[in-house]
């Protein structure tokens, strides 16, 4: 095999993917466009993070370092670039973060050479992810990510449980993060969020109380707590905000995405609803709304998820699920919807911030059995067939 031809190939390659113009997908279902395809892979990563690129130590030109998955990332504005923090998993499953840039958000997504440095507490992480970014009022970036370490109780030959917590750290360029303590909480926790404003003074978080590593136990929903004091955040005090109900879309457990979207009929929210079927866990995104002043206090919420995964979007390495921990709001009310499919790459949905309160504000609620569901529909039947604008 030729090093020379074989760097040629693969570089060729790795260029025509980069540089692969997206095509949005239509006509849709009004409230959102997909695009065609993922904005990044695994194959989108470096090649000089996956190859050693001398002919003297690689004369092969094999990877010597392989990446799993490219997912769960954050996604926030900067110097007019759309960026994603993404979940990076190598192929040795640890995770680790790194930010990929592109001009319009829906292609040309490129990765910084240098993936994110996280500084460890004394109580070192064995896996971080998920991270979500705010821009906080106070002057700072956060990302505020799961931290996993193995369960010290686990019984001996046990070597799956694991204690979930919020980790925090912050930058000013997003080249330097400096590590905060984690957020103590008298629960495990994932899918901890900081709130962008300040809330009576205080860090308002949103949080995700559950018993066990996986489950949520007798965690009911997603939580709300306040904190004085960002440098040793506390969840005391929590409050339900979002709860789980019986068959639904989010029965077994559910999870803040990126923070909140402020519109002037509230805070728009999205996140993850979970439930259990035959096939294992499935895992959609629906949206919810809460009040400008109480950001606690829910305000609207349609039935059923936003987005399912379709079609490739269902096959990966834990299929059958979409995440999203990432949204970017243009000032123009563009909004574009970073989602992971099946913990394996990153897909991009475009809607708006218009659309999405009138999806919010103007779909019926869940009425929680199939006959309520039947009088949503019949009322909407009837409404068309009515004024003869049906086809
Ligand atoms: O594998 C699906 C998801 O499982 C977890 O989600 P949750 O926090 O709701 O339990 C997380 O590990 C997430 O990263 C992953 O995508």
């Amino acid at each position: 095999m030729n090093f020379e031809q074989r760097l040629l190939d693969v570089t060729n390659a790795y260029e025509t993917l980069i540089t692969r113009k997206n095509e949005t997908l239509l006509p849709g279902n009004g409230i959102f466009e997909r695009y065609k395809y993922p904005v990044l892979t695994a194959n989108h990563t470096p090649l000089f993070w996956r190859y050693d690129m001398s002919p003297d130590t690689n004369p092969y030109f094999m990877e010597r370092f392989g990446i799993n998955g490219t997912f769960n990332a954050g996604a926030m504005k900067w110097e007019e670039k759309y960026l994603m923090v993404v979940r990076v998993e190598g192929n040795d499953r640890k995770s680790f973060f790194a930010i990929a840039e592109s001009p319009n958000g829906v292609d040309n997504f490129r990765f910084w050479d240098y993936p994110i440095v996280i500084p460890e507490t004394d109580d070192p992480d064995t896996n971080v992810y998920d991270m979500r970014l705010t821009v906080h009022e106070d002057g700072w970036i956060y990302g505020v990510f799961c931290t996993e370490r193995k369960d010290p109780a686990a019984k001996l030959g046990d070597l799956s449980s694991a204690v979930a917590a919020a980790g925090i750290v912050r930058t000013k360029d997003l080249k330097t993060w400096t590590r905060l303590p984690d957020v103590i909480s008298s629960h495990q926790q994932r899918n901890v969020v900081l709130h962008p404003e300040f809330v009576n003074g205080k860090y308002a978080l949103y949080t995700r109380p559950q018993d066990g590593f996986i489950d949520a136990g007798k965690g009911r929903g997603i939580g709300w707590a306040l904190t004085d004091d960002i440098c040793n955040a506390k969840i005391e005090e929590e409050k339900i905000i979002n709860f789980r109900y019986y068959h639904t879309i989010k029965e077994l457990k559910n999870g803040e995405g990126p923070h909140p979207i402020k519109t002037a009929k509230g805070w728009l929210h999205m996140a993850h609803g979970v439930r259990v079927c035959a096939a294992g866990l499935r895992y959609v995104l629906y949206l919810y709304l809460t009040d400008l002043e109480n950001p606690e206090k829910l305000i609207a919420e349609p039935a059923g998820h936003l987005m399912a995964p379709v079609g490739e979007e269902r096959i990966g390495d834990v299929s059958n699920v979409l995440f999203s921990n990432g949204w970017i709001a243009d000032e123009d009310g563009t909004v574009f919807i970073y989602y992971a499919s099946a913990d394996t790459r990153m897909h991009v949905a475009v809607s708006s911030i218009d659309r999405l309160l009138d999806y919010c504000i103007n779909t019926a609620v869940d009425g929680y059995r199939s006959a309520t569901s039947v009088e949503t529909l019949t009322t909407l039947i009837k409404k068309n067939r009515e004024s003869g604008e049906s086809v």
